[in-house]
């Protein structure tokens, strides 16, 4: 399956209101009817945060919002981008000079990445000039990945444009890495997710090589996402990326002390695959190993042997040169612990024992304090709305994407579902005026959706 390429499929506009709408705001735009549709899905992870960009696999699926775009080829060559959203302004460039601009994450940068990713691949002498209006339901900045879906939708759409043929593989690595011309270190779990989702089942996700096993959800039990209200843009902001080098300098001081070859570039992960040991064994190394206190730039040159300069040139990433304490053990101790609990996660679903809906909210709670209080990457509203959602009986709750902000996921037994979203809006959303004018987006069921595929008119 995950071989195959993303589906072309036929659909009679007439029965589907959003792409009719799209349709006609392309045709008042571009003067033309579209040549074709392209979809890619944000994801909500269920299991697994910060840990894909140290290789270790997780659990995502696919929620029903996207990105949708209509497009249609134009012969000079030019990329013509416009929003449904008054907010992303209409942007016009070559396609044969892709510019995009870390030091500002605006929208249409996103598009370029996945552009530029599948021009890059088959490097075409003359690449397809795309006319395009954009249309997104996924709550931005908020861990449902909307930018990855953006740069997916756009990677489709060049593809298409373009006449050539890739796998979902392929094109969920393509994505991935494209991605980071934005600025930010991304693992790939989103990109990953929005080609090799199937609806109704969630995937364990793997790297090196990518692939996707269906993970069956117990019955008895559904997964509802509430957003804090709080937007967290991780190229705006240098959050994200001093994780990833945290997570990169740790792998390095545990090379080093247990004699592997740590000069090269290392995962966290490539430690636990070179040592052959378990999860259990990498969290007592990093016991013995690494120390909680903070540590200075000075402190790990010394214990690398390198100079600052090295330190900047090697590990540090741009947004990150700033940066003068680092976390290690901290961050070490998260990234192996929250590996386990995919894993744990994983078994629990395929074993579906009695009590499975209690063990599998149990692992999302321990994620979530681990995400908070090792790897930092909460906020007090974030932790305020996962009590409230264990208060209003989820038997799981925790932060899912990037965090600092966004969304968290909860996993509640199906008989208390009405009980439990009357208790989180009355005691989250309706207090506050700016929280209950938005929670309709902000809080709703989600089931495991499909991924990206391309519409053809019927
Ligand atoms: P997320 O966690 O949702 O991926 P990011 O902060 O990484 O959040 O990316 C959000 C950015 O993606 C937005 O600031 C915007 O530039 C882009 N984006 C998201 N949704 C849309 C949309 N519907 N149309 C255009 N751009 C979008
Ligand atoms: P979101 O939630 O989309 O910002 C980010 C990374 C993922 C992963 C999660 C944390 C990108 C594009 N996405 O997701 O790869 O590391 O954070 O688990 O950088």
């Amino acid at each position: 399956m995950a071989s195959n390429p993303p589906p072309k499929l036929q659909i009679h506009l007439s029965e589907n209101d959003r792409l009719q709408n799209l349709k006609e705001i392309f045709i008042s735009k571009f003067e033309e009817t579209p040549m074709f549709y392209a979809r890619a899905p944000g994801r909500v992870n269920l299991i697994g945060e910060h840990i894909d960009y140290c290789g270790y696999a997780v659990l995502p699926m696919a929620i029903e919002q996207d990105i949708l775009a209509a497009v249609s080829l134009n012969k000079t060559q030019t990329i013509q981008l416009a929003n449904t959203k008054p907010l992303y302004k209409d942007f016009t460039g070559s396609a044969g000079d892709i510019q995009i601009d870390k030091s500002k994450p605006l929208w249409h940068y996103y598009f370029l990445c996945g552009l530029k990713g599948i021009q890059e691949h088959f490097n075409p002498s003359t690449p397809a000039g795309i006319d395009c209006v954009v249309d997104g339901t996924i709550p931005a900045s908020s861990g449902l990945s909307s930018s990855s879906a953006l740069v997916c939708c756009a990677g489709l759409v060049t593809l298409e444009a373009n006449k050539k043929n890739l796998s979902k593989v392929e094109l969920a690595e393509i994505c991935a890495r494209s991605e980071r011309y934005i600025g930010t270190e991304g693992g790939g779990m989103d990109q990953s997710i929005s080609f090799l989702a199937e609806q109704g089942t969630a995937k364990l996700i793997e790297f090196s090589p990518l692939r996707a096993t269906d993970v069956k959800l117990p019955d008895g039990a559904v997964f509802v996402i509430a957003n804090c209200c709080v937007e967290m843009n991780k190229a705006a902001t240098s959050h994200f990326n001093i994780r990833v080098v945290e997570c990169r300098i740790a792998a390095k001081l545990l090379s080093k002390a247990k004699g592997l070859e740590w000069s090269r570039p290392l995962k966290l992960g490539d430690v636990q695959t070179e040592l052959g040991v378990s999860l259990e064994e990498m969290l007592r190394t990093v016991d013995e190993v690494l120390h909680p206190e903070t540590y200075s730039k000075e402190e790990i040159c010394q214990c690398l042997g390198i100079t600052p300069e090295q330190l900047g040139s090697t590990i540090l990433s741009e947004n990150t040169k700033h940066v003068t304490q680092f976390k290690l053990y901290q961050r070490a101790k998260h990234v192996y612990s929250e590996a386990a609990r995919v894993l744990q996660f994983k078994d629990i679903c395929d074993q579906a024992p009695a009590r499975a809906i209690q063990q599998l909210g149990e692992l999302m709670k321990q994620s979530h304090v681990s995400c908070r209080d090792l790897y930092e990457c909460s906020c007090l509203e974030l932790d305020q709305l996962v009590a409230t959602c264990l208060e209003s009986g989820a038997v799981g709750s925790r932060l899912t994407g990037a965090g600092w902000g966004g969304c968290t996921v909860s996993m509640v037994p199906n008989d208390k579902l009405d009980s439990f979203l009357q208790s989180v809006r009355d005691s989250y959303y309706k207090p506050d005026a700016r929280r209950a004018a938005m929670e309709k987006q902000s809080l709703f069921v989600t089931k495991p959706g499909r991924g990206a595929c391309i519409f053809l008119e019927a």
